[in-house]
């Protein structure tokens, strides 16, 4: 990406307008002189550079921005997986009723639904098909049409057991034991068991392809949520004790596991009364 210093806007042909001295310019490494050399030619060409530098910016090079509550719910797997990609982000957090209807109003929400994340130029919802994108844009989505199915499927897993955890807060309190009892249940006797038996049968690291992908980051969300409500869940599962120790470790999930990362903490019940302000009808 060519920086915006170089050329004022609407510089044209004949006036060469640059906010570098000729000394400082001479100081520039060879690279920074070719941009500049570059900026140069596209304002030759009629073309405004700092137009132009700003739409390649906002289209392709800009931060991705979530829109969501300052809380998990449906935005949490996605936070986890770009801050796994490495990606820095932005995020506009819903604090009203009206700020919802805004986003609506201006047509920014597909199905009138969060979350949504802008991103490369769109304004992407539907929380799978986020996923993907991302996942497929930074390499954690396999190499070959097996490997993205088998990712699919685990992923798919996940989500059926987070959608319960997602979900929980919003029961009522005197059913909320219970429910924990029953996703352990469903935890511990339909789901782990399976990849406890792939990471076991294959040996590797990583779920698939031995390479981190999307299903290693939404296991771990998924165990991480368990485990904060059920403290010994993996204790039948050595695999998946060593998996989660491993991909804990993975340099951009080590950093997005520190306090002060952008990893929302579990809901309160503050959480829960803005979501019914803000969401019920
Ligand atoms: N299938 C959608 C469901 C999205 C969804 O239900 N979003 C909720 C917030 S978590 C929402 O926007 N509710 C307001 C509404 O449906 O009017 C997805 O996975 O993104």
């Amino acid at each position: 990406m060519m920086p915006c210093v170089f050329t004022k806007r609407g510089g044209s042909a004949t006036t060469k307008t640059n906010f570098l001295s000729p000394t400082r310019e001479q100081s520039l490494s060879p690279e920074r002189r070719v941009q500049s050399e570059k900026s140069w030619m596209l304002v030759s060409a009629g073309v405004d550079t700092f137009v132009f530098q700003k739409a390649c910016k906002t289209v392709m090079g800009s931060r991705p921005k979530l829109h969501y509550l300052n809380g998990r719910g449906r935005m949490e797997s996605i936070r986890w997986l770009l801050a796994a990609a490495g990606v820095e982000f932005d995020e506009e957090f819903l604090e009203t009723r009206e700020q919802f209807q805004k986003l609506k109003n201006g047509n920014h929400l597909l199905f009138q639904q969060v979350p949504m994340v802008e991103m490369d130029g769109m304004k992407l919802v539907q929380t799978r098909s986020i996923l993907h994108y991302i996942a497929e844009k930074h390499r954690l989505f396999g190499n070959n049409l097996k490997e993205k199915t088998l990712i699919d499927m685990y992923v798919e897993g996940m989500l059926d057991l987070l959608e319960m955890i997602v979900m929980h807060p919003f029961s009522k309190p005197e059913d909320q034991p219970k429910e924990v009892v029953s996703m352990t249940e469903k935890a511990v006797s339909r789901y782990f068991p399976v990849f406890e038996k792939i990471l076991k049968d294959h040996g590797q690291t990583f779920l698939v392809g031995n390479q981190l992908s999307l299903a290693d980051v939404v296991l771990l969300q998924t165990i991480s949520a368990l485990e904060e409500k059920t403290t010994s869940i993996l204790s039948a599962f050595p695999h998946l004790q060593g998996f989660s120790k491993k991909i804990s470790n993975v340099p951009t999930i080590k950093k997005f596991l520190e306090p002060s990362s952008k990893k929302k903490p579990p809901p309160d019940d503050t959480y829960v009364k803005n979501v019914y302000a803000i969401f019920a009808p």
